[in-house]
This record gives C-alpha cells, sequence and structure tokens, in this order.
C-alpha cells in the first residue's frame, strides 16, 4: 500500500462521520479520480469504505489484517513497528526475520504474517497457525548490551503483551507462566521465541517472535485441551491491527526502560504479580533431567528461583516448567 493510501486511510480513520471527496482531494493535493484510485485500492485490501453521494466517504470497517497502514493508526512507538514487513504467508516470521535482521534491517522492523506454514516453537516444536485468525510476528533488536543479559527479553516481553493483552481485554485473568507463555485457564494463549546471533560478548541481533491466539474459534484435536484463544476466552473478536500496535506500544516502553537498566529488577513485581507459578509446587523438564521444587519467584537476571526441599534456593535458568498438580492428574 502506498504511502498517500496509507495517509488517505489514516484520516478516515480520524474523521468523525464522513470526509468529503473535494476534501481529501484539498487535504492530500490529488485530483478526485486519484482519490477514488485510493478508496478503491483500500476497498481491495478488505477495508470497508462507505460512499454517499452529497456526503463523501466514511470507514466502516479495517480490514484486520495486521498490516503496516493499519497498525500504524494504533501505534505511538518510537522505532518499534515503523517499519513493518507483512506477508499473506511465510514459513517463519522468525526465519524471515532473521534474513532481514542479517542483510542490516533496522532495530525495530517487524515482520508480520497471517499464515506460518511452519511457525517455530522452542527446542524445534511447532506453532500451530492458521490464516485470518491470530497475531504471528517477529521483532528485530540490536541491544547494545552483553549477550547474557539476552534471554531476559523472552520475560521482558511476556510482560509487554501480559499489559497489551488486559488493556485490549480489561476482564482477562492471564498469567505469565516462565518464561515463555502466556496462558488462561491453564490453557496456553501465547509463546514467545527469542532467538540471537551473537558473539560470546554481544549481541549483534535479536528476534523476537511472537504468537497470539486471537480470533481462532476451534484448535486441532491435540491442542483442544492446552490452547486457547482471546476470543475463545472473551466470546469477542478482536482487531487484530490494534492488539499488534498496543503489544509495540508496551515493548518499546519496557524495552527502552530495560536498556537504562542492569536487569529485570524493575519489572520483577509485575512479573510476580501475574505469575502463574509463583508460590506453586512445579517440575522443570530441562530434557536430561528434572528438577522439583517450590516457585519462590524470579531473580532479576530472569532465572526461576527453586526452593528445594533442603530448604535452599536453587536459581533455574532454562527448561519447561509445569505444575506438580498437572503431573499427578
Ligand atoms: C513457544 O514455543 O511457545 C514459542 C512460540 C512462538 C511462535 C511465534 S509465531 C511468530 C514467530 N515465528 C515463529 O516461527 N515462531 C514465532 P514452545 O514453548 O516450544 O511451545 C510450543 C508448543 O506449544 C507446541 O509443542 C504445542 O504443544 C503448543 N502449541 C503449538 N501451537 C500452539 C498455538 N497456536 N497455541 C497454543 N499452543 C500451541
Amino acid at each position: 500500500m502506498s504511502g498517500l493510501t496509507s495517509g488517505i486511510l489514516a484520516r478516515l480513520h480520524s474523521a468523525d462521520g464522513y470526509l468529503s471527496g473535494e476534501r481529501l482531494c484539498r487535504e492530500f493535493g490529488i485530483t478526485r479520480s486519484a482519490v477514488w484510485k485510493h478508496i478503491r485500492q483500500l476497498r481491495l485490501s478488505g477495508c470497508r469504505i462507505e460512499a454517499v453521494t452529497g456526503s463523501g466517504y466514511r470507514l466502516l470497517a479495517l480490514s484486520g489484517a495486521p498490516v503496516s497502514a493499519e497498525v500504524a493508526l494504533f501505534l505511538n512507538t518510537g522505532f518499534a513497528g515503523r517499519i513493518l514487513h507483512y506477508r499473506m504467508e511465510t514459513e517463519s516470521t522468525n526465519l524471515e526475520a532473521k534474513l532481514l535482521a542479517a542483510a542490516g534491517a533496522p532495530e525495530g522492523s517487524v515482520v508480520t504474517a497471517d499464515f506460518q506454514s511452519a511457525g517455530r516453537g522452542r527446542l524445534g516444536r511447532s506453532w500451530v497457525s492458521p490464516a485470518g485468525e491470530n497475531l504471528y510476528f517477529s521483532v528485530i533488536l540490536r541491544p547494545p548490551v552483553a549477550s547474557y543479559r539476552v534471554p531476559q527479553i523472552t520475560l521482558l516481553s511476556a510482560a509487554a503483551i501480559h499489559r497489551a493483552l488486559v488493556e485490549a481485554l480489561s476482564g482477562i485473568d492471564a498469567r505469565i507462566k516462565w518464561p515463555n507463555d502466556i496462558v488462561v485457564g491453564g490453557k496456553k494463549l501465547c509463546g514467545v521465541l527469542c532467538e540471537m546471533q551473537a558473539d560470546p560478548d554481544t549481541a549483534h541481533f535479536v528476534v523476537v517472535g511472537i504468537g497470539i491466539n486471537v480470533n481462532q474459534g476451534e484448535f486441532p484435536p491435540d491442542l483442544l485441551d492446552r490452547a486457547t484463544s482471546l476470543r475463545c476466552e472473551s466470546g469477542f473478536s478482536l482487531c487484530r491491527p490494534e492488539l499488534l500496535a498496543g503489544v509495540l506500544n508496551r515493548f518499546e516502553e519496557l524495552y527502552l526502560q530495560w536498556l537504562r537498566e542492569d536487569d529485570l529488577g524493575f519489572i520483577l513485581p509485575y512479573l510476580e504479580r501475574y505469575s502463574l507459578l509463583h508460590g506453586r509446587d512445579v517440575i522443570v523438564d530441562q530434557l536430561t533431567r528434572q528438577i522439583a521444587g517450590t516457585v519462590k519467584g524470579i531473580a532479576p537476571g530472569g532465572e526461576l528461583l527453586l526452593g528445594m526441599a533442603d530448604g535452599t534456593v536453587r536459581p533455574i535458568s532454562s527448561g519447561e516448567a509445569s505444575l506438580s498438580s498437572a503431573y499427578t492428574m
């Protein structure tokens, strides 16, 4: 979509009622037929625009696809999402973002897709990514920090997503499940996959991949008991571009603060307040071993603090945590 088409969309979106063709001509310095061409373009992209003789044009509905022009309507960031590459279909937005980052894409660039044919989770797992319903996006970062700090970005992202979700749906009881999930009622709503290219000392770039189940109504049998969406939880369909912008708005705020700090200390009260695991007995699966304990909190470095049977507290830096009760059920 051209800059002018996006500009006309933004103008229609901010208008209170109808905007005459004549006014659009004047404001954008273009002819009547050019205005018509842009309106046609917007309609082709899926926006519903009413045209009434004598009154003008009125935006009835956005397409709802997470395209740059629609996300920009709700964005108040300095850099996050200001460059946004939208794909109708891609293998994985993380994969594309890594290629773009390696080719020099600036910090804050975002790749988003309507459908992922090979959406990825951690450790080679897959992320179910049907078309037209959810959000799949990856943010490129170039944090000037030592690479040991990079894993903290996963929890930082979870906090930003959580904030945006409760702002979009105030009644939702979403919980942050260390280290990379947002869950509602024990079912997964969102996952974060952070990948980086780094030297031993410095990170060259980081790609933060985020999948949020937004308007999905049904899940495949293997996810039926384990996954949910905002629509399943609330009964409402949400505007994907608005939610994506909401996450980016919150993310940029927290990320900039995190760069000024040494660690996650500033956001720990929030992470602990909305933690699914706080105070609970859990088992952390680290592939080669399982560690059982009681969650005492999160360390400023992002590690899960596990109280052990012998009274010591052990910081756990990676793994898949499950409630012990889930094991015995
Ligand atoms: C994650 O991995 O939770 C990270 C997911 C990140 C997905 C985003 S989408 C945009 C970007 N591009 C990508 O290719 N990836 C990122 P993990 O903790 O390993 O969880 C994966 C597990 O979650 C799977 O093994 C399933 O059990 C479950 N799962 C798969 N798809 C799901 C979905 N749509 N909703 C809920 N759970 C799902």
